[in-house]
């Protein structure tokens, strides 16, 4: 079984930039240094997004904060590492909390995805159970919302409402079916494709926040190192690219980052499960792999907000879902 690097693929040229994201306030920084006093009367804490992969956490994440942040796609278990987003207003400082989507777990990876969102549930001032409401409450559902403590202050938060049905006796059902798996809480639609929809929540959710501090400096978006949302924005262009069983097989490290005033230079390595995986990933005479660095390099651009030469190199780790060592080495680990 080869094991080894191959195929670097540079992604040539600089296109268009365009800003997405301010990380100057870099999480590296002192964190004490750029934390105002927060006003009499101010309101705080952490805000859990949770729920069935593929109801659009991330992207509700990603509205809400107002900047990209959090990797998003069709691929269900898209999001695999917990991820804080963090808007500042006058009044308050929301710290929302991005999970891996609760499901049944198939591997070891799987387990540990699971186990961090259940940790972060526990972990929260507030939960927004975020479900699909263009389709009424299932099992899933049911199996998360046993999971919310009684005492925890939770949102139902139902989510696509551009694609739930017009007709308004279905709706009102789908918004009962998931009321009734908690019936104190409130229900708010939301299309986390339009960040118009999203005031009613804002506002409900800082009704649940209680008084409390600044946590972070208020430019700071997320609690991430630029380094992670690089491999974050690599894995993104995979899902995106590629089918079946090959996005879930796949993981991203960052092996250097060289900055030199006018590029900056990345080297990645792409791991994946077995040889057939490598050959669809790296694609005829390199095309796939080519392809997803050149996408992978523009939105790497539109972080950093500079010129990025972008290597990607595959390498074959069997089995890297099941191992306990692996995945720590790919930064995959139980939380305690
Ligand atoms: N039409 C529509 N699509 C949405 C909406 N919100 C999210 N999506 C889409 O739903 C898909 C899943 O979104 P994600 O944000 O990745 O979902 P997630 O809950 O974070 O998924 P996991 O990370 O796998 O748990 C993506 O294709 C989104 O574009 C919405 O309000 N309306
Ligand atoms: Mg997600």
């Amino acid at each position: 079984m080869a094991d080894v690097p191959t195929n670097a693929v540079p992604t040539g040229e600089l296109d268009g930039i365009e800003r997405t994201l301010n990380l100057s306030a870099a999480p590296e920084a002192d964190l004490t240094y750029g934390i105002p006093v927060a006003p009499p009367g101010f309101k705080s804490g952490f805000v859990g997004l949770i729920g069935r992969p593929n109801v659009g956490k991330s992207t509700l994440l990603n509205a809400l904060v107002g900047q990209k942040i959090a990797i998003t796609s069709p691929v269900a278990q898209t999001t695999r590492n917990r991820l804080q987003g963090i808007l500042s207003l006058p009044e308050a400082q929301i710290i929302w909390v991005d999970t891996p989507g609760i499901h049944k777990p198939h591997h070891r990876l799987g387990e540990i995805l699971v186990h961090n969102a259940q940790m972060a549930i526990a972990a929260v001032d507030g939960i927004l159970f975020v479900v699909d409401g263009s389709a009424p409450a299932g099992r899933g559902d049911a199996f998360i919302a046993e999971r919310i403590p009684a005492h925890s202050p939770c949102i139902i938060v139902c989510n696509k409402s551009d694609l739930a049905p017009a007709d308004a006796q279905t709706r009102q059902a789908h918004l009962e079916s998931y009321q009734a798996l908690r019936p104190a809480a409130p229900v708010i639609w939301v299309s986390a494709l339009d960040p118009g929809s999203l005031d009613p929540l804002l506002k409900a959710t800082i009704e649940l926040l209680p008084g409390g501090p600044y946590y972070y400096p208020p430019d700071l978006v997320t609690d991430q190192p630029e380094r992670f949302i690089m491999g974050e924005l690599i894995r993104e262009q995979v899902l995106l690219h590629t089918r079946e069983e090959v996005p879930h097989s796949v993981a991203v490290n960052i092996d250097q980052v060289e900055e030199t005033p006018n590029l900056t230079r990345i080297l990645a390595t792409l791991s994946v499960e077995r040889d057939s995986q490598k050959g669809i990933l790296i694609g005829r005479r390199g095309e796939m792999l080519k392809q997803i660095g050149q996408a992978a390099r523009l939105q790497i651009q539109k972080l950093i907000l500079g010129r990025v030469y972008l290597e990607l190199f595959v390498k074959v780790r069997p089995h890297w879902r099941r191992s306990e060592r692996t995945l720590g080495d790919l930064g995959y680990r139980a939380e305690t």
